[in-house]
């Protein structure tokens, strides 16, 4: 034992605080948090003598399972506390005995918080793990509203949203940028009761039938014995799996495109994939569509960006959607939808609209705008929001229902049972961010993590103990299934309709413009490139064979097989033309938040790029100055980047105003390693603009700085490269950037 008794030794302790003096304590305090105001310096106490209790520690806010404040359950006191708020005095030292003895298992502040960190994390998303999310509203313009009594689609209706992007196969640590369709989950927050619109950023998908999803998703999830490559498709598994099942190619085509590493999260298409019932107040029903359209346009990286970003900043979609939020450059979605007929047969120009591997180009049903979305906050915090969202799409409100599409028929099952692994029991509808906007009386009770203190003791239907409560809605505004007539035979097969897998990869190819092609041409030789069994590569030849001869000869050149013959007729199958609206090349977009790199060198004069730093501000952009070292170029302008932290894959645009010498004191700091060779610029910038060129982005350079340019290569009278007085050279720098890239340098 101790020669001092534990009650003398902590006594002690605490009136003699080294480590706990009372400016420490001060500076605990959350600075602006209630109650800092009076900031009372606390005298450290024993254990056996606790504070009075303050006059701001009052009962808890009571918290409603429904409507509530995402605040409800925030730090409500401005002293730290155990979880049932009893106030510590210390939280850096364990009860021992004595200062160098063992720590005593009556600690509870201790068990308490290392119990609860044990217990931080949950199971990730089986698929969709890697996600970044944002809030919003929604206003709609009511052009729906001929088609649903949905609340929240009539005319000036505004309903909050929240909407969570993410990756497909990754898990949670994984890099945005890789090669993956993108979530687009959404959630609205109606008068009616939660809606999700849990769609991707193309519009069909691998498989037909649910109940292959589990297949899929093991193909393209990690090998199980090493547990690689992750967060990729090219691998054997992935592409074994849909040269078997080949109704996966129309999605794999789009799965190669462009499409798969967008620029931004705020530039991707949303699509709900399925054929959805609307039904309006008259109870006349009606298909649709769901397409959310980026006011940004649909723009994505070039693959070798790509996979540079992946390194340098695998984050890098989550900072940007949450940097532009932040900024105020707040992204917009138009809501549009394709509207069919509810026919008995379900058919849309020979489409089968329960098929969710077709899709039904715009050309053919044009897309009618039904509302604007505009996400305008970030998340508080990661977990309790986009980490606890759970979304699902069986959450309708009344005017939108479900059809037949057998995809869509396991996926009502599936989100459910997720969330109860996931979220942990039934109850994860209280969550915070779960919670409807709508009041809730569900006569559901009990269960894991109640946070209801339900009154009433007759939770069931009919009752004439809790005066009848709660009563049926009857018509008013109440969910009602549409009656739709059933029969068959109990069978486990397609439709004859689903049989066509090639016809829409091989429209979706041919409306691609020729650099897009050279894309998918490059994905694919890359993707096969990196299986091992031939096999593999053969039998997906095969499948590129029957969707274009040319592709197919092209894919095989490059990975040094021959080309197969096509096997099917396909004059057999129905022939669609090709579809601009698919193509993302093209279009004259805003150019909000793109991030413009200016480069300096450290004579550079301050006042010579202040015109063009300010125009860059004004039209939205982000103009980033690039020094060799940081500081203040001249002691006056902030530097963002120096040499050694600026990276292409960080501008949409370059604009070359100093020598692209280092700086007299960079030399010093730098590895040795980067001046082995001959360089008259510094070879960190002569790889950034030989990247910038590459990867089709603007380059602007200084009249009488050609030199630079020719020293990393390019040509200063190329396509896409501007030589001009950098006061002047604004307004042509966002027009090239305007154009997202400048793909005729490769033309
Ligand atoms: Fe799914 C998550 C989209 C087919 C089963 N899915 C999930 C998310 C999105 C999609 C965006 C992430 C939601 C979030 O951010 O929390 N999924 C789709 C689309 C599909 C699709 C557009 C086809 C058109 N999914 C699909 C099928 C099944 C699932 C066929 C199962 C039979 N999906 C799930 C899931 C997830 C999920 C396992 C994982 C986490 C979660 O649900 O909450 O239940």
């Amino acid at each position: 034992k101790s020669p001092k008794s534990p009650k003398k030794s902590t006594s002690k302790s605490a009136k003699t605080p080294k480590s706990s003096s009372p400016k420490d304590l001060t500076d605990r305090l959350v600075p602006g948090a209630p109650g800092t105001e009076t900031p009372t310096v606390e005298e450290a106490t024993s254990p056996r003598d606790p504070l009075p209790p303050a006059d701001d520690q009052g009962q808890p806010a009571p918290v409603s399972p429904t409507g509530g404040e995402a605040g409800d359950l925030q730090q409500q006191s401005a002293y730290l506390t155990t979880a049932q708020g009893v106030r510590l005095r210390d939280t850096d030292h364990s009860l021992k005995a004595g200062p160098r003895g063992p720590v005593l298992l009556q600690d509870h502040h201790l068990r308490e918080k290392i119990q609860h960190f044990d217990h931080e994390r949950i199971p990730e998303r089986v698929v969709h793990a890697r996600g970044a999310a944002a809030h919003g509203t929604f206003e709609s313009n009511g052009k729906a509203s001929k088609l649903t009594r949905a609340a929240f689609l009539q005319a000036g209706a505004t309903t909050p949203v929240f909407v969570r992007f993410s990756t497909v196969a990754g898990s949670r640590g994984s890099s945005d940028t890789v090669r993956d369709v993108r979530g687009f989950a959404t959630k609205f927050y109606t008068t009616e009761g939660n809606y999700d619109l849990v769609g991707n950023n193309i519009p069909v998908f691998f498989i037909q039938d649910a109940i292959k999803f589990p297949d899929l998703v093991h193909s393209v999830k990690p090998h199980p014995a090493r547990e690689i490559p992750q967060a990729q498709s090219a691998h054997d598994t992935f592409w074994d799996f849909v040269s078997l099942h080949t109704e996966a190619q129309a999605m794999v085509m789009w799965h190669m495109s462009d499409r798969t590493i967008p620029r931004s999260l705020r530039m991707i298409e949303g699509f709900g994939v399925h054929t959805f019932r609307l039904i309006n107040e008259a109870g006349e029903t009606s298909l649709v569509k769901f397409h959310w359209k980026p006011r940004l346009g649909v723009h994505s990286m070039v693959w070798e960006e790509a996979l540079l970003t992946n390194g340098l900043d695998p984050d890098f979609h989550r900072r940007d959607l949450a940097d532009a939020i932040e900024a105020g450059a707040h992204p917009e979605w138009d809501l549009g939808v394709q509207v069919f007929a509810d026919t008995e047969d379900q058919m849309f120009e020979g489409i089968d609209l329960l098929d969710p591997t077709k899709f039904i180009p715009e050309e053919l049903a044009p897309v009618e705008i039904i509302g604007t979305m505009t996400l305008n906050a970030n998340p508080t915090n990661y977990f309790a929001e986009t980490e606890q969202v759970a979304f699902h799409p069986g959450h309708l409100v009344p005017g939108i229902d479900v059809t037949n599409d057998p995809l869509l028929q396991g996926r009502l099952f599936s989100y459910l049972d997720t969330q109860l692994t996931r979220l942990g029991g039934s109850n994860f509808t209280q969550i915070p961010i779960n919670r409807p906007h709508a009041p809730v009386n569900d006569m559901f009770r009990d269960g894991f993590n109640q946070q209801a203190v339900h009154a009433g003791n007759a939770p069931y239907r009919p009752n004439s103990v809790d005066g009848g409560c709660p009563f049926k809605a009857g018509d008013a505004g109440a969910f009602i299934d549409v009656p739709q007539a059933v029969e068959g035979q109990m069978v486990r097969e397609n439709p004859a309709s689903f049989a066509d897998h090639y016809s829409q990869a091989r429209l979706f190819y041919r409306s691609m413009s020729p650099v897009e092609q050279e894309h998918i041409i490059g994905a694919y030789t890359f993707e096969l490139a990196k299986c091992y069994e031939d096999n593999i590569k053969i039998r997906q030849l095969q499948s590129l064979a029957e969707i274009d001869a040319d592709l197919c000869a092209e894919v095989a050149a490059g990975l040094g097989l021959d080309a197969p013959k096509p096997q099917l007729d396909h004059n057999a199958t129905s022939e669609p033309s090709t579809s601009a609206a698919v193509s993302q090349i093209g279009e004259t977009c805003p150019v909000d938040g793109r991030q413009v790199g200016i480069l300096v060198d450290a004579d550079t004069d301050p006042g010579s790029i202040t015109a063009l730093v300010t125009a860059l501000d004004e039209a939205g952009t982000v103009p980033v100055i690039v020094a060799p070292t940081g500081g203040k170029l001249g002691g006056t302008l902030p530097i963002q980047r120096s040499y050694a932290t600026a990276a292409s894959i960080e501008f949409d645009a370059v604009v070359v105003v100093g020598s692209g010498k280092p700086g007299p004191d960079d030399g010093k700091a730098r590895d040795a390693r980067v001046w082995q060779g001959a360089h008259t610029i510094d070879p960190r910038i002569e790889t950034l603009l030989d990247q910038v060129w590459r990867h089709a982005k603007a380059i602007a350079v200084a009249t009488g700085r050609e030199d630079v340019l020719r020293e990393a290569g390019i040509d200063p009278g190329a396509p896409g490269v501007l030589v001009s007085d950098p006061d002047s050279l604004a307004d042509d720098l966002l027009a090239l950037m305007g154009g997202h890239r400048v793909w005729e340098r490769f033309a």
